[in-house]
């Protein structure tokens, strides 16, 4: 038998999750991990994504009701931009507003005459970035870090820095870069995993140097190139970091970064990060980024996908017709999705029992069992879909398991 001593959480015995969760403790009081949302600013890099100003005020309003920490926008990219920053700056919201510019003195000014409290500076410092992309040496770039987050704080800018490649850098000069802007007032240091070359240990690996060495508050922000966005931002907050950078749909360059459903539910489900995110509001704003770039979420996509809560197979069907718990992880209602169960030749003999049940037939064992062979002898695949959550359902759910259990 397994017994657990660390049981930092509280979790009831009796949730159907309870020792998933207690093997998911490491075994220290879970911390807030805020999150940064920067569907406004990487989400418009994903190709074919671009936003006019009222989507950009509506997308800034329904994040800070869902309740993420800061929400991130570049005024530099166009004077359209610029407007969008300054009026989503006028709104009052909550969340902290972010101004994402290089690491440039006329960009910051940009910032300034957004009327912006909150920055961000990116700069490269892998050797491919400086020599390649930005042509400066190891000193220049230190020097102009340094000179824009010291310029920043002379403006009363609340700032972060991006080390851009951070990845990939010589991690001596990486440590370096991060001890000298720490020492020049930067509030906080986002450590990118750019090209999303990371596997989670080494995400872990690399927060971990860098707190180790600075006592600046860390973000992470990594890219989605071999599917480990997530799970490598994770791992930087179990080395210390304690802001993941999202995007709605996890849209950004190229494959994107991690997806803000994802992350929000990781979070308080599997995390116990005290956020007090609106999660049910979670399949509104993907179908929001939907309508707006035309980019449909693919089908299996976690929590806001098509069939995240659907279940299909005659073992499935029988055991979420007693309880969906059997096979869902959180239920759909709380991340704004629906169940739905699929009518097949896999339906099995549970599911014919429910299909003839919702179509007003008497149904018994030898019945149902006729129809479920029916439905795989017609080899038409899937031949129905019905959502399965409201209370009527639920009791034509029960009549039916009522009546193939006792044969009446
Ligand atoms: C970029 C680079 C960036 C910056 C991340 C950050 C990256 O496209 O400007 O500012 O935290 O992936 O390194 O998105
Ligand atoms: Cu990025």
């Amino acid at each position: 038998m397994f017994i657990f001593v660390n049981f930092v959480t509280k979790v009831a015995m009796d949730d159907p999750n309870y020792y998933a969760y207690k093997h998911n403790e490491n075994g220290t009081k879970p911390k807030k991990i805020k999150i940064l949302d920067s569907t406004l600013r990487e989400g418009e890099q994903h190709p074919g994504v671009t936003f006019s100003n009222k989507q950009r005020i509506q997308i800034a309003w329904m994040l800070d009701y869902f309740g993420v920490d800061q929400i991130e926008i570049s005024p530099v990219v166009s004077p359209d931009h610029k407007e969008a920053t300054k009026t989503i700056l006028k709104q009052g919201l909550k969340a902290d507003i972010v101004a994402h510019v290089r690491a440039l003195k006329e960009d910051v000014d940009i910032a300034l005459e957004c009327d912006a409290s909150w920055m961000a500076t990116y700069l490269g410092i892998s050797d491919i970035h400086m020599k390649d992309k930005l042509r400066i040496t190891r000193e220049e770039a230190m020097r102009r870090a340094i000179e824009t987050v010291e310029y920043a704080k002379s403006h009363g800018l609340k700032m972060r820095f991006t080390v851009e490649d951070g990845s990939r850098a010589d991690p001596e000069f990486l440590i370096k870069i991060c001890k000298e802007i720490s020492d020049a007032g930067v509030d906080r240091i986002s450590i990118p995993d750019t090209v999303g070359i990371m596997r989670p240990i080494g995400m872990y690996n690399l927060v971990k140097i860098v707190k180790d060495n600075v006592k600046t508050p860390l973000d992470v922000h990594c890219h989605n190139d071999i599917g480990l966005a997530l799970a490598n931002a994770l791992a930087g907050c179990d080395a210390g970091a304690d802001q993941i950078h999202t995007t709605i749909d996890g849209v950004g360059e190229r494959t994107g970064i991690p997806a803000l459903a994802e992350t929000a539910v990781a979070l308080t489900y599997l995390y116990k990060s005290p956020n007090n995110f609106r999660l049910d509001m979670l399949m509104d704003l993907s179908r929001l980024i939907e309508q707006y770039t035309g980019i449909v979420p693919y089908d299996s996509k976690p929590i806001v996908g098509p069939t995240a809560y659907k279940h299909k197979a005659g073992t499935h069907l029988a055991a979420i017709l007693r309880n969906p718990a059997a096979y869902e992880p959180i239920e759909p209602k709380v991340v704004g999705n629906r169940r739905k169960i699929v009518f097949g030749e896999l339906a099995g003999k549970n599911g014919a029992a429910y299909l003839m049940s919702l179509l007003g037939l008497d149904q018994d064992e030898e019945h149902a069992k006729k129809v479920a062979a029916g439905l795989k002898n017609l080899r038409m695949g899937d031949l129905l879909e019905i959502p399965l959550d409201d209370r009527l359902e639920r009791k034509i759910i029960n009549d039916t398991q009522m009546k193939v259990k006792t044969g009446k």
